[in-house]
């Protein structure tokens, strides 16, 4: 009997034991099955991919033969050059900094969106899809037209030509792409008068289209240049997309539509501004988040930097690029403005004057470095205003605000964030906001501060920022971001990012540049400094 249960329960061990050898081969030959699938669709993307490349590129070459009804002639980068010695060499640095970070990245990097200047190899956010698209080449090409590095353009442009291809195989942003990649090729179109930048803005903003697909128009964050799907960052409340992002679509769109006659771009972007237009603000506020299916606000957060900022900056923008004819966006700026005012501009304890951060009816006494930009654009904004010397007046208070934070560092260069709370004002106060990433918001407010009122302490200090940069940020083969500006001696995160070429240099050589070269009265800057002929 016991052996009769023995070899009983031995049978069925062995069964069971068969049974889950050939469970095991099935699941080997089901992943065998899907590591094949979705090899095939890997390729399939890829051969997409690049015959989409190519048709683009015959695309490109057919507009170039083809005369075009929408010309523009090469604009004069010698206007504006300084007369003034102590002037000259300032901007000399500024354009020689220029250079030295053009020169490791092209080294190094060529072709990646970024260059890691202490490890000398190319660098990629996932802002760009993790594709290598060039953003630092179509980023510096006005910079490096405006500064007369003809031959650089030159090969950036060839780059475009030849190289220049969206059709990364991950999802790319649509406010990343519309700044830096539409926006630069626009602005290098309307400086070199080359239709190759027009046709190559042309076919990357075609990319973008398919995220506008939702019951609003509000835009999805991102999409695939491939498929054409769309969606939203998985962090931004619920489903929500970003008003600073949405919200900043606006010039170059209207400017797509100008050079192409195409409307397309233009109605897309009217119809983000109805939406707008339409929502309830409580307290007259733009809340950060918006539903593109229902059109709701998401989290009732307000900010004048990260998630916000640009959108304000289209607004007034929108309306000088007009040729002030686009006086619905003039009336949405007021009042925009008007409640900013109201609700998040403060004045510390010790008399600085500053924008926080509004969180569900509450203030944090807290400025992030984004939300410098804003002493330059209440500054633009006054003229046509109802108060123009007030709203002067608080571009400058914001913009001192701004370079106390830089001032209260050893190494002369501001925070990510800073707050106003005890005694040190304008200073950091979390670990993680310590850090400064080469960013133009600062720079950018002293720029446009000299240009309108020419006090010439906005000059100094935007020397204070190019001896700091060269100081502390010039690394290797190019300038690098820094851990912590309140450590004397910088430890670095080894990335220049794309904007320092775009943004940073271009403000401080306009800076040390008379107001002839790329006047405030016939240029318009998008939010990554790509400038837009005001329209007449
Ligand atoms: C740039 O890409 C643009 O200026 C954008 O509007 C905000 N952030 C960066 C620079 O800090």
């Amino acid at each position: 009997m016991q052996d009769f249960n023995a070899n009983l329960r031995g049978s069925r061990e062995r069964r069971q034991m068969e049974q889950a050898i050939l469970e095991h081969e099935n699941a080997i030959k089901k992943s065998q099955v899907f590591l094949a699938m979705k090899q095939q669709i890997e390729q399939d993307k890829i051969a997409i991919a690049k015959q989409r490349q190519q048709e683009e590129k015959k695309v490109l070459m057919e507009a170039l033969k083809e005369p075009s009804s929408h010309t523009v002639s090469p604009y004069d980068f010698n206007r504006g050059a300084p007369k003034d010695p102590d002037l000259v060499m300032k901007r000399d640095k500024v354009r020689e900094m220029m250079k030295f970070a053009w020169d490791g990245y092209k080294k190094y990097a060529w072709g990646a969106n970024e260059l890691k200047p202490i490890s000398n190899k190319g660098h990629s956010a996932n802002i760009f899809g993790n594709a290598a698209t060039g953003a630092t080449i179509v980023d510096a090409l006005d910079t490096l037209y405006i500064m007369g590095l003809q031959e650089e353009f030159m090969d950036a442009r060839e780059w475009v030509i030849s190289s220049l291809d969206m059709n990364s195989r991950t999802d790319i942003s649509v406010f990343e792409v519309n700044i830096r990649f539409v926006g630069g090729l626009l602005a290098a179109y309307f400086l070199s008068g080359d239709h190759v930048f027009k046709n190559k803005a042309k076919i990357i903003a075609d990319k973008l289209l398919p995220a506008f697909n939702t019951p609003t128009g509000i835009p999805y964050a991102l999409v695939n240049p491939i498929s054409g799907k769309a969606r939203n960052w998985g962090w931004a409340s619920g489903g929500c997309s970003i008003l600073s992002e949405f919200g900043s679509l606006h010039l170059e769109f209207s400017m797509l539509t100008a050079v192409t006659g195409d409307p397309v771009y233009l109605d897309k972007a009217l119809k983000i501004r109805d939406v707008l237009k339409q929502v309830e603000k409580p307290n007259g506020l733009y809340f950060n988040y918006l539903n593109p299916k229902t059109g709701a606000w998401g989290q009732r957060h307000a900010s004048v930097g990260a998630l916000g900022d640009s959108f304000y900056e289209y607004l007034i923008k929108a309306w000088i690029l007009s040729g002030h004819a686009d006086t619905d966006a003039r009336k949405m700026y007021d009042e925009a403005v008007e409640s900013i005012e109201a609700n998040m501009i403060k004045v510390s304890a010790g008399g600085l004057t500053y924008i926080g951060e509004y969180k569900s009816s509450r203030v944090e006494p807290k400025m992030g470095h984004l939300t410098c930009f804003a002493g330059g654009m209440l500054a633009l904004g006054a003229k046509g205003s109802k108060d123009e010397q007030h709203y002067i007046d608080l571009g400058a208070e914001i913009t001192r605000t701004c370079h106390e934070s830089y001032k209260h560092s050893p190494l002369k260069l501001g925070p990510e964030a800073f707050g106003f709370t005890g005694s040190n004002e304008a200073v950091a106060v979390r670990s993680n906001e310590k850090y400064y990433i080469l960013r133009p918001e600062v720079v950018e407010s002293y720029f446009i501060m000299w240009r309108i009122t020419k006090d010439p302490k906005y000059r100094e200090w935007g020397w204070e920022a190019v001896q700091a940069l060269e100081k502390h940020c010039r690394v290797g083969s190019g300038f690098s971001g820094i851990k912590n500006v309140y450590e004397e001696k910088p430890t670095y995160d080894d990335v220049q990012q794309s904007f320092l070429l775009a943004e940073t240099l271009k403000y401080l050589y306009l800076l040390f540049s008379e107001d002839e070269l790329i006047s405030l009265d016939e240029w318009v800057f998008n939010t990554e400094a790509h400038p837009f002929p005001v329209s007449h």
